[in-house]
Parts: structure tokens; sequence; C-alpha cells
């Protein structure tokens, strides 16, 4: 009896790639467990726990940067070919999502815009080291119904701070994400609304609290006068 490996095999045989820099290997594993748990699954079970493990290894010396910087690469280029052939949205709101001012850290921002572009959503993704006046700018010029906010680097938390406070001082829903709100100090001068758990679980909040679905299409008037069809004798 065939029996698909649970998600977090895949972690195991991905790190595998990556101490060998076989950085087509890692892709080609994605797809797989894309393939059998689907893409939600593949990346809070899969990318999101090998980011961690590469980056708790890199932290302690056992890997160097080198690996972390390839697995970031492959994951990117997975994400980006994945939502290259997404169709065009079809729910009604669009989500901003940034990173904080001086931050680098985008791959968890662009696997959002993949969950959310996969539900329909219509997404733009400023990415990396946003300033808060472009922020603002972009805001102002999209109107979005929401926006998410990401940082992962303690030391310059401050300032996604900022970026957060500025959206919400202009009105809008904002949400913030990431290592650098873990801290109390940061959440207790923080207006917005963390985003702790998977990225499913914002993706498909997102999609259901801030945009529309497209509206039903119009019941066929054939249908309505149909005739009952009668058992013949
Ligand atoms: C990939 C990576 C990089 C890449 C980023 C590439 C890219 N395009 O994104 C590069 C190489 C650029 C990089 C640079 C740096 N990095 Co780095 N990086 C990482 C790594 C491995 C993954 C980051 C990530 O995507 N995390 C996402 C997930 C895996 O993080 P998580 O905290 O578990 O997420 C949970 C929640 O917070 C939530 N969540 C997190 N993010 C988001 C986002 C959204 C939208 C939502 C809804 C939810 C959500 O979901 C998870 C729960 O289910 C982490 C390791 C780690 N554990 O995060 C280090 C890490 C964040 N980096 C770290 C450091 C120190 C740096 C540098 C300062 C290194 C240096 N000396 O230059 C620079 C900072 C550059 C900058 N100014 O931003 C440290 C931060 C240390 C700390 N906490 O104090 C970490 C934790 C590594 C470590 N163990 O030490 N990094």
């Amino acid at each position: 009896m065939h029996v698909d490996p649970a998600p977090a095999t895949y972690v195991g045989t991905i790190l595998t790639a990556v101490r060998a820099f076989n950085q087509s290997r890692v892709g080609a594993v994605l797809d797989d467990a894309d393939g059998v748990h689907g893409v939600d699954a593949t990346i809070d079970e899969v990318i999101f726990p090998s980011l961690r493990v590469v980056g708790t290894f890199w932290s302690s010396g056992t890997i160097d940067v080198a690996h972390e910087h390839m697995l970031s690469t492959a994951v990117a280029r997975w994400v980006a070919a994945k939502s290259a052939v997404l169709p065009g949205p079809s729910r009604k709101g669009t989500i901003l999502l940034a990173a904080g001012p001086q931050d680098m850290h985008t791959l968890a921002l662009d696997c959002l815009d993949l969950l959310l572009g996969s539900r329909g959503v219509e997404v733009c993704n400023l990415g990396a080291q946003t300033p808060v006046a472009s922020l603002l700018l972009a805001a102002r010029s999209i109107n979005p119904t929401a926006v998410v906010l990401s940082s992962h680097t303690p030391t310059v938390a401050s300032q996604a701070v900022r970026s957060v406070k500025a959206v919400a001082e202009a009105g809008l829903p904002v949400y913030f994400a990431g290592s650098s709100f873990a801290s109390q100090f940061f959440r207790q001068n923080t207006p917005g609304v963390p985003l702790d758990g998977t990225l499913t679980e914002a993706a498909q909040m997102l999609a259901t609290r801030h945009t529309t679905p497209p509206p039903e299409p119009v019941s066929q008037p054939r249908d309505r006068f149909r005739q009952p069809v009668v058992a013949s004798a």
C-alpha cells in the first residue's frame, strides 16, 4: 500500500539538499509536497519549518550563511513560479503588504502573497525595506482594505512599529507579523492586530474579513420554467 509522506518528512529532505547546495532539489521537493499536500500545507508545514531549522543551524554555526541564502533563493524562486501561474484576482478589495523600513526578510510576505492570490485576492506587495512615507503613499493610492506589516529583525523593530502606527493613524485596518513583534514592549506600543498563527490562517482571515467574493451567477431563466420530469408508466 502506498502512503504519502507526512509534510514534516519533506523538511529532512530539504535540509539534506541545502547541506549539499542542491538548489534544484529543494524546488523539486517543494513541488512534490505541493502535489501531495497542497500549497497551504507546503508553506506552513514544509517551508516555514525548514526556514526555522536553517536559521537555528546558521546562528549556532552548524551551517554557513551561504546555506541560508541558498534556501532563501530556492524558496523565493518556487513561490514566484507558483504566483506567476495564478489566475487573476476574483474578489473585491486589495491587501497591501510591506516589510518594515529596515527589514530584508520578505519570504513570509511573499508566501502570504501567494496564499492570498490562490484565494482570488488582489495583493500589492511592496517587499523589503519600505519607508514609512512610501507605505503611506501606496496606501493613499490604492486604498487597501487592510495592510500587513512584517518584521523579523528585533534590532530594527521600532521602525516597523512606526510603520504600523502610521497606517493605523491613516485609519486603515493594520496587522503585524514576524518575530520583531514577539516582545510585549512592542506589542503594547503597537496598534493593530497580531498575526501569530499560520500563514494559511492569516490568508483565510484576511480574505474573508477584508475582501468580498465575486457576485453569484444569475440563475438561468430556463431553469425556472423547466417542467418536472414525470416518470412514464
Ligand atoms: C531567510 C532569513 C534571512 C534572509 C531573508 C531573505 C528574504 N528574502 O526574506 C536574509 C539572508 C536576507 C537574512 C538577513 C538577516 N537576518 Co535573517 N533569517 C532568515 C530566516 C532563516 C527565515 C526568515 C523568515 O522568513 N521567517 C519566517 C518564519 C519561519 O519565522 P517565524 O518567526 O517562525 O514565524 C512565525 C510567526 O512569527 C508568524 N510569521 C512570521 N512572519 C510572518 C509573516 C506573515 C505575513 C504572517 C501572516 C505570519 C508570520 O508565522 C510563524 C508562526 O507560524 C530566519 C530564521 C527564523 N526562524 O525566522 C532568520 C532570522 C530572522 N535572521 C536573523 C538575523 C540576525 C538576520 C541578519 C541581522 C543577519 C545579519 N547579521 O546580517 C539580517 C537582517 C537583515 C535585515 N536588515 O533585515 C535572526 C534574527 C535574530 C533575532 N530574532 O534576534 C534569525 C531569527 C536567525 C537566527 N536564528 O538568528 N535573513
